[in-house]
């Protein structure tokens, strides 16, 4: 990608309704329509912290305690995929396919178009997340990936030497 014009990273999550209404498999696909290749991905259960710092411009809205509930899972089931896209104008062409932030405003067409909704409750269940511009993308890539699970990470990197505790197989 390191040749590539205008070589950018996007973060897209498929958000629990998506998962909840096997969305994943349709999403990729409609995803493979910009020919962008897919540098990380993996199933994240998204802590309250988690959930509040990605979401932390809309603090104050009255809708943000919903939409820290609706991205944990409370509603539908306590996991996402998170993907990261790479290649040329990617953020752009990923927010296209995704559509409005308002699924009833967002063209049928679009994936939150086709498979998003409001609740009577107000919630946007708006099925997938993509980075809207190069600031947020790696400010979200950064919060959501390391280094390490990334294939191609253009961000600059340090190495350092810690003592931490991790699980491993018995
Ligand atoms: P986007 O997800 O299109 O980047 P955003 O960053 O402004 O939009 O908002 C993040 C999420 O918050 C969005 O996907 C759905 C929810 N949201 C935004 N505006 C809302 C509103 N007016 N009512 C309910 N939920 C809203
Ligand atoms: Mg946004």
């Amino acid at each position: 990608m390191g040749e590539t014009k205008n070589a950018e990273l996007t973060l897209v999550i498929v958000k629990p309704d998506g998962l909840k209404k096997s969305l994943t498999g349709n999403i990729i696909t409609r995803l493979a329509e910009t020919k962008l290749v897919i540098v990380g991905s993996k199933m994240v259960r998204v802590s309250r912290d988690l959930a509040v710092e990605h979401y932390k411009h809309l603090q104050g809205k009255p809708f943000f305690e919903d939409l820290i509930k609706y991205i944990m899972g409370e509603y539908h089931t306590k996991r996402v995929m998170a993907l990261v896209y790479g290649g040329a104008d990617a953020i752009q062409k990923v927010r296209d396919i995704c559509g409005s932030t308002n699924p009833e405003e967002a063209q049928p067409v679009s994936i939150r178009g086709a498979y998003g909704r409001i609740t009577t409750k107000g919630v946007f269940e708006n099925v997938i997340h993509a980075s809207a511009n190069a600031e947020d993308a790696e400010r979200e890539i950064k919060l959501w990936f390391g280094p390490d699970e990334l294939i191609d990470p253009i961000y600059p990197m340090v190495e350092v030497e810690e003592t931490i505790r991790r699980k491993k197989w018995k």
